[in-house]
């Protein structure tokens, strides 16, 4: 079945078009440097979630690549919701794109005169059960993440091939994810979910400064820790930190909250997704259907 995409170019007032005549330039510098923005965003039974939080997160990381969103947020906020209701979707995926728009070759963003806006809802391809109950074994890969000074991962970029090379390593080993390290050999995230760990009872995950994308799912999860009386802490972890942490589990839009029950080999706690990790989960579900 075709879907309604929803774009807009520029100031020119956007709308819904068929998938098949949904087009971006060949000249988008979108396409030709990687140069915009996006979100992937989640809808459960019809309500999308922390969908303020996805838009101011968009708006953030356009400012800081002096990208000019040529819609309010307001506007944006109903695009992505008549996006979902023309498709008559309820629990859906729904990806947020803005790109720097068509230009003449060359890296100059001056000279792309109108950013090209993209909403995509469209079903989406849940992780099996299984892996919940189970938990993931995942590795380390050799690929640091950005160093901040470089390409800050609080921008999140249409440029994710740091990533994607860690994502090339796990697919190597075997893995779904793979941990990625910063350019101080301390932990950051993977490729595309956030990590936590549980050491002495304490909910653990690297800061922003740790050069880590600060995640809507990783902020909800540090929120309902604390409404359980779950201390938390962002602070620097290392390799070590992992292999003895007595839970481990990611967090993203697509992943929810899911256990890490190996990592390069160790076996984390009793090789069996933990308590704290098991409640978390079980209250995130809670609050996703709760239309909250
Ligand atoms: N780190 C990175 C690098 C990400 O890309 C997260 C953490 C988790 O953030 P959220 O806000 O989702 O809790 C992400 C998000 C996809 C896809 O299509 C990727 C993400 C989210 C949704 C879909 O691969 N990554």
């Amino acid at each position: 079945m075709s879907l309604l995409i929803y774009m807009q170019h520029g100031k020119h007032k956007g709308g819904l078009v068929s998938e098949e005549d949904a087009k971006v330039s060949v000249f988008d510098h979108g396409l030709l440097y990687g140069d915009g923005v996006f979100e992937g965003i989640r809808a459960y039974a019809g309500k999308v979630f922390k969908l303020q939080e996805h838009i101011d997160r968009l708006y953030n990381s356009a400012k800081a690549i002096r990208l000019d969103i040529p819609m309010t947020k307001k506007e944006m906020t109903a695009a992505v919701r008549d996006t979902v209701k023309a498709n008559k979707l309820t629990d859906c995926y729904i990806r947020l794109i803005v790109t720097r728009g068509k230009g003449p070759m060359g890296l100059d963003p001056g000279k792309c005169v109108d950013p090209c806006v993209v909403i995509i809802a469209t079903t989406i391809a849940m992780y099996p059960e299984e892996q919940y109950e189970k938990g993931l074994e995942i590795i380390t890969a050799t690929t640091l993440r950005n160093h901040p000074a470089a390409l800050d991962p609080r921008i999140k970029s249409l440029n994710y091939l740091n990533n994607i090379l860690a994502k090339i390593e796990a697919d190597n080993a075997g893995t779904f994810e793979a941990i990625m390290l910063n350019t101080d050999g301390l932990v950051a995230e993977c490729t595309g979910d956030n990590i936590f760990l549980i050491i002495e009872g304490a909910l653990c995950t690297p800061p922003g400064t740790a050069g880590v994308l600060k995640g809507v799912t990783r902020s909800v999860v540090m929120e309902l820790a604390r409404k359980q009386k779950i201390e938390v802490k962002e602070v620097c972890l290392s390799r070590y930190d992992v292999y003895s942490a007595e839970e481990c589990f990611l967090t993203g839009t697509g992943a929810e909250i899911i256990p890490v029950v190996k990592v390069d080999g160790r076996i984390i706690g009793d090789g069996k997704p933990g308590p704290i990790t098991r409640k978390l989960l079980k209250e995130f579900r809670k609050l996703t259907k709760s239309g909250k």
